[in-house]
């Protein structure tokens, strides 16, 4: 039985980062999980590189969009491979394979009468990509806030209008068709509420897949982006996809949309689509544009992936929002996977190294093949649901009350003891312990793809932890007798300050990695980076910029930082401004203080190194150099605003 399950295709507007780890491991969990059921699992990831957002982005760096493109779905391919995160199928929205299924597809809900040619004169949000048909000329977007552009053009049209009630009528029938129950709830009163005809063509963007009517016409982006999910199994048995996983912010294209899409061409909508909740961080969304990103790379590399894995799985509840944090991160590797699972690994396969010549003994106690054999059950109920940390704490129920288990038992105190009552009970304690360490090692294998199968050796297992199925995993599967593999420590104990700091820097130097990349200067010029590939604004949006001279009155270092210098400035206001700027490499604190300086004062606040950071220093930098900041040669008061 074939179970298709996929994450969003992802922007290539910028590298990647946490949140699009969150969704794609916990897509890959799944993915491992519906193996373990039997299923054949395939997982697919993808990138969606055309439309406004990914154009202007390549803009900015001088790079052609499709070279950024390249650039960009590399870096995320990269972070799958690194993060263990096995990927069956793929699609990039600039293979020709897709083109040609995109204008399929097209064609289709044309021949049936689904597509007419009108003309739109709106609102558009560059950065939703979404047309805002209530917005009126310099409304922000309903989703984000940010400013609508108007958009005169002569476009294609989806009879969006022509399927609410078969969309109601797929709502109800499948009630599990979009989980959890409060998107479900509000995508059926989006659409109950009436739908408008949808624009899925533009002629004032080059980027995108030219309509087969019309050459001047590109698909809008998210008609040509859904469809990778079709493309990327073109002409396999996989259609529909089992399962969409995506963030809460995309659930009405995947919902509302995209069924309707497949319905107009005849064919048959994705069976489920679950939208999770966001990952944020310092209590706030992680987004690009708030510049408060967390990368995977820098947590792998200091935690490991399964760490992190673990982390997102179990201490978020999925459907929900959640909060990253590098110390709870810290905390729950320590208290969970190094003092509980690990601590039970190598205690359990020591005790059978040194009393039983590394040869698991005979004997089961009761009440505790009862729990595991409960825990089995839970979880696997509790994971088809997608309760993840419901599922993993019964696994660590398990795993406390095997520890407890051990300490009642003491089996140190019984092997001193040569009776065969006392080397009776000692057996049946080891292989209790080993036989619970087995059972919750196949049960954490999706979650813990790279340590999972090392306890698994460890423990003498012959058949690969892989091949390891629900319906044959119960009690007893470990036989007496068996021999245990070497045994070394799984997950060493890490210091939790240390840890967080070796995070943080590596963070600090990824995000100036990230920024060369990107080629944040156009790579062919060494001139100081070109105004020109920025694109035009209006003076209304200059002057939402509030600019305003200053005079340093506190600089420092930030501790542990060689880039930071945290700084009070003085606008005028009652108080000076706390700043926190990436200028170390250039000023001491000491040049700073008394300087006149230019800072943008109504930047939204941002934490750095707990510091919240109220505003921002201009300064002019070059590639590969340092940067220098603005300052005035005539007397200029503090708090005068440039304008
Ligand atoms: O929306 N918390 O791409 P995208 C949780 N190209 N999940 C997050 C997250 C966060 N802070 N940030 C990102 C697009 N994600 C479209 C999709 S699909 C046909 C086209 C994850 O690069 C989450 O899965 O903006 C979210 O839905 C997705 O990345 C958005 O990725």
């Amino acid at each position: 039985m074939k179970y298709y399950l996929t994450t969003p295709l992802y922007y290539v507007n910028a590298a990647p980062h946490i949140g699009h780890t969150y969704t794609t491991m916990a897509a890959e969990t799944i993915a491992r999980f519906k193996r373990m059921q039997g299923y054949d699992a395939v997982m697919f990831t993808g990138t969606d590189e055309h439309g406004q957002k990914v154009e202007r982005a390549a803009e900015a760096t001088g790079k052609s969009p499709q070279e950024f493109a390249d650039v960009i779905s590399a870096e995320f391919r990269k972070q799958w491979e690194k993060l263990n995160i096995r990927v069956d199928r793929t699609m990039r929205t600039t293979d020709p394979r897709h083109h040609r299924k995109v204008q399929w597809l097209f064609a289709r809900c044309l021949e049936n009468g689904y597509i007419y040619k009108g003309g739109y004169t709106g609102q558009y949000c560059v950065y939703d990509e979404l047309y805002v048909n209530e917005a009126g000329p310099g409304d922000p977007c309903p989703e984000c806030g940010r400013p609508t552009e108007t958009v005169t053009e002569e476009n294609y049209f989806f009879k969006l209008s022509a399927f609410a009630d078969r969309l109601l009528e797929l709502y109800e029938k499948q009630p599990d068709f979009i989980q959890p129950e409060t998107r479900r709830n509000e995508v059926m009163s989006f659409v109950r509420a009436g739908l408008n005809d949808l624009s899925i063509s533009r002629t004032t963007l080059k980027w995108g897949i030219p309509l087969p009517v019309e050459g001047k016409h590109v698909f809008y982006v998210w008609f040509d982006a859904l469809i990778g999910y079709m493309s990327a199994v073109d002409g396999e048995d996989l259609w529909p996809a089992d399962l969409h996983l995506i963030g809460k912010e995309i659930v009405r294209f995947h919902a509302v949309f995209w069924p309707a899409f497949c319905m107009a061409a005849a064919v048959e909508p994705p069976r489920h689509v679950f939208a999770h909740g966001w990952l944020l961080f310092e209590n706030d969304k992680m987004s690009k544009s708030r510049g408060n990103i967390v990368r995977s790379e820098p947590i792998r590399q200091v935690m490991g992936a399964d760490a992190l894995r673990y982390f997102l799985l179990r201490e978020i509840v999925f459907g929900q929002d959640g909060s990253f944090s590098y110390d709870a991160l810290v905390s729950r590797y320590n208290s969970d996977l190094a003092n509980g699972l690990g601590n039970l690994a190598s205690r359990t396969l020591a005790m059978i190294h040194q009393y039983r010549g590394d040869v698991v003994p005979p004997g089961s106690e009761p009440e505790i093949a009862a729990l595991a054999t409960g825990t089995i059950a839970l979880v696997q109920a509790s994971f088809d649901r997608f309760e993840f940390s419901k599922g993993l704490e019964a696994v660590w129920a398990l795993i406390s009350r095997v520890d407890k288990f051990i300490v009642e038992q003491a089996p140190w105190k019984l092997a001193r003891d040569n009776g065969e009552q006392a080397q009776t009970q000692l057996d049946t304690t080891l292989y209790t312990a080993a036989e619970a360490l087995r059972v919750v090692t196949a049960l954490l294998s999706p979650v813990l793809p790279q340590s999972a199968p090392r306890i698994w050796a460890q423990l003498g297992m012959a058949e690969p932890i892989e091949s390891v199925r629900f319906a044959t995993l119960a009690w007893g599967g470990l036989p007496p007798g068996q021999k245990i593999g070497e045994v070394s420590g799984v997950f060493p104990r890490i210091e939790l300050k240390e840890a967080v700091a070796k995070m943080r820097e590596l963070e600090e130097q990824s995000t100036a990695e990230q920024a060369a990349l990107l080629g944040k200067a156009p790579a062919a010029s060494p001139e100081p980076a070109a105004p020109t590939g920025a694109p035009k604004i209006s003076i209304d949006d200059f002057s939402k910029v509030d600019l305003r001279v200053g005079r340093v009155v506190f600089a420092e270092n930030v501790k542990g930082s060689d880039k930071l210098i945290h700084m009070k400035v003085d606008i005028g206001e009652p108080e000076p401004r706390t700043l926190v700027a990436g200028i170390a490499e250039a000023y001491a604190p000491a040049d700073l203080l008394h300087r006149k300086v230019v800072i943008v004062a109504n930047l939204q606040p941002r934490k750095l190194r707990g510091i919240e950071s109220n505003g921002m220093i201009v300064a002019a930098s070059v590639e590969g150099g340092k940067p220098v900041l603005a300052g005035f040669h005539e007397d200029i008061p503090i708090g005068a605003r440039l304008k």
